[in-house]
């Protein structure tokens, strides 16, 4: 019996999803052998990040030589004749904690066909959570269905906000300032991936930082939609090559933070 093309696609992920995911674990419990660069400031990179990535990426490209893939320590393999979709791939996103042996920090893998992100996958080999989502068809951890929150007013719970050299420290602050202002309350763990996550799954009421990469984020984007959650439309303006800004929330204060944020 053959099997539906996405239903492969979403197994075979959430297989490579796992498998990257302890490879990296491997790495993480050794530091004395990581060595580690930067790519920019506060920007860092291991060889574990490649390795993890080449991993991926080959286990991919077995299974579906026909997709491109986007990793972001690898560059892109786009060829707009062939590509039945596009595997958005951060093998290891939350760098700056995992190189500084913090435990918070995840495997993230979406599929994209046009301007829909079809697949979601974030593996977390920490807390041995695996957040799954197909588009359409809802969203879970380690196979039990997950909500964003029903909070109504940013007073119930805490927002997560990154932040990057990419952009100037004016958004950052001026976000924490009006959130803050609204009795909310901000945290940054490092992972933007896993903070989208936690969106999806009700732990923290939202998500929104002023420039994202793709990689970073396209998972936790599908996760809070199948959530029940809001997200802005980071794929348009090209937002796949470039990165965007990113506002995630439960849609009980989805305005709010969108007016917040400000982006
Ligand atoms: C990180 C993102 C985070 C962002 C950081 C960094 P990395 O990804 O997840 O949202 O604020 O600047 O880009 O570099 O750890 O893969």
């Amino acid at each position: 019996m053959s099997i539906e093309p996405m239903t492969a696609r979403l197994a075979a992920a959430e297989a490579v999803a796992r498998e990257a995911g302890q490879a990296a674990l491997s790495w993480f419990r050794a530091p004395e052998t990581i060595t580690v660069k930067a790519k920019g400031r506060q920007d860092f990179v291991s060889q574990a990040d490649g390795a993890v990535e080449a991993l991926i990426r080959e286990r991919l490209a077995a299974r579906f030589p026909e997709d491109g893939f986007i990793g972001e320590e690898g560059g892109h393999d786009l060829d707009a004749k062939t590509n039945a979709g596009i595997w958005v791939v951060d093998p290891i996103d939350g760098t700056a904690n995992f190189i500084s042996s913090i435990p918070v920090w995840c495997v993230s893998i979406a599929y994209v066909v046009g301007d829909e992100i079809e697949l979601g996958v974030i593996y977390d080999p920490n807390r041995e959570e695996v957040f799954v989502a197909r588009r359409g068809r809802g969203a879970r951890c380690n196979g039990q269905p997950i909500r964003a929150s029903r909070a109504r007013s940013l007073a119930e719970g805490t927002v997560g906000i990154g932040y990057s050299p990419r952009t100037t420290v004016a958004p950052l602050l001026g976000a924490i300032e009006r959130l803050l202002g609204a009795d909310g309350m901000y945290q940054c763990n490092g992972s933007g991936a896993l903070m989208l996550a936690y969106v999806a799954a009700g732990r923290l009421l939202g998500y929104c930082e002023a420039h994202i990469n793709a990689w970073d984020c396209l998972a936790g984007i599908l996760l809070v939609s199948e959530g029940g959650g809001w997200t802005s439309d980071f794929l348009g303006n090209g937002g796949l090559l470039k990165g965007n800004s990113i506002v995630a929330a439960a849609p009980g204060v989805a305005a709010a933070l969108s007016r917040i944020a400000g982006y």
